[in-house]
């Protein structure tokens, strides 16, 4: 028996429990962020694009900050935080729901200690948050909202209990799950590396995923493979951020109906990092 089928407390992962009514989850009004240190380029990487320019690290996440205040959000900047490098990566530290807030354990050795340098800000917006606790782990980058229904992806980072604690805490507050394993998938760090949620029923998916039949429901706008990286997109109210320089990706946005809003994103992709990873929402 593999270890999400002995899992013996809380609702099985995929099961269906009665879903709340329907909501729009990109409705935001607060971002949480942390500025990055100047040790930035000493994060984790599996990518071969350089060493990331400090300047523009900063520059790119100024206009990020901006963008999302642009869209409606009052943006609240931690301070750099020169002990963990990957730390301006907020989106892995917590899973944030309309209904509740779950701390994360990340993957990542180096990481660990980023979820209790963030735990104090995360209370004060969402008190007693709930956790994730050894032996599970899991990053919120691979945890895709959509709606009443997350898709939890298990990575080289989030593993089956990891995974199993999440499904349990979300069928509690009436959310249901399903899993996705993305480990055998090279060119992604994390489930949402390959997808995204931006609403209206539709799903923003990489080739490589486009035929799971757990996506067979939504309307699904297929990221060619050259752009992949662009398929890590996020929808905040009116406008969906998307990184700059993949304009078939932007135009079927648009021509869907959709407002994209491109943003510079070069630095932090050499550190595998794309917009959904540098804010936590709601
Ligand atoms: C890491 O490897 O953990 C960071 N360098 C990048 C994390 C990106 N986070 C995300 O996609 N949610």
């Amino acid at each position: 028996m593999d270890a999400l089928a002995a899992a013996s407390a809380g609702p099985k992962l995929n099961a269906t429990v009665k879903p709340s009514p329907k909501r729009t989850r990109h409705v935001f009004k607060n971002a949480i962020v942390r500025i990055p240190g100047s040790n930035f380029a000493q994060g984790l990487t599996t990518v071969w694009l350089g060493v990331p320019r400090f300047d523009g690290v900063l520059q790119q996440h100024a206009r990020y900050c901006e963008a999302l205040r642009e869209c409606g959000l009052t943006i609240t900047a931690l301070d750099a935080d020169l002990d963990y490098p990957d730390s301006t990566f907020v989106e892995d530290t917590a899973v944030l729901t309309a209904r509740s807030a779950i701390l994360t354990r990340p993957g990542a050795r180096s990481r660990e200690g980023e979820v209790a340098a963030i735990h104090q800000t995360i209370s004060s917006f969402f008190p007693a948050p709930l956790e994730i606790e050894a032996p599970g782990t899991l990053d919120g980058g691979d945890i895709c909202e959509a709606e009443n229904h997350f898709f939890l992806g298990l990575s080289h980072r989030t593993n089956e209990e990891g995974a199993r604690q999440l499904a349990v805490h979300l069928a509690r507050h009436g959310y249901t799950s399903s899993v996705i394993d993305v480990r055998g998938m090279t060119s992604i760090l994390h489930l949402k590396s390959g997808i995204a949620y931006i609403g209206n029923n539709t799903l923003v998916v990489i080739e490589e995923m486009a035929g799971n039949p757990l996506f067979q429901s939504y309307e699904r706008i297929r990221v060619a493979v050259e752009e992949s990286y662009a398929a890590n997109c996020v929808r905040v109210n009116q406008r969906v951020l998307v990184a700059a320089g993949y304009p078939q990706f932007a135009a079927e946005l648009a021509a869907r109906g959709f407002n994209p809003l491109e943003l510079e994103m070069s630095e932090f992709q050499k550190m595998d990092g794309g917009l959904s990873c540098l804010s936590l929402r709601f």
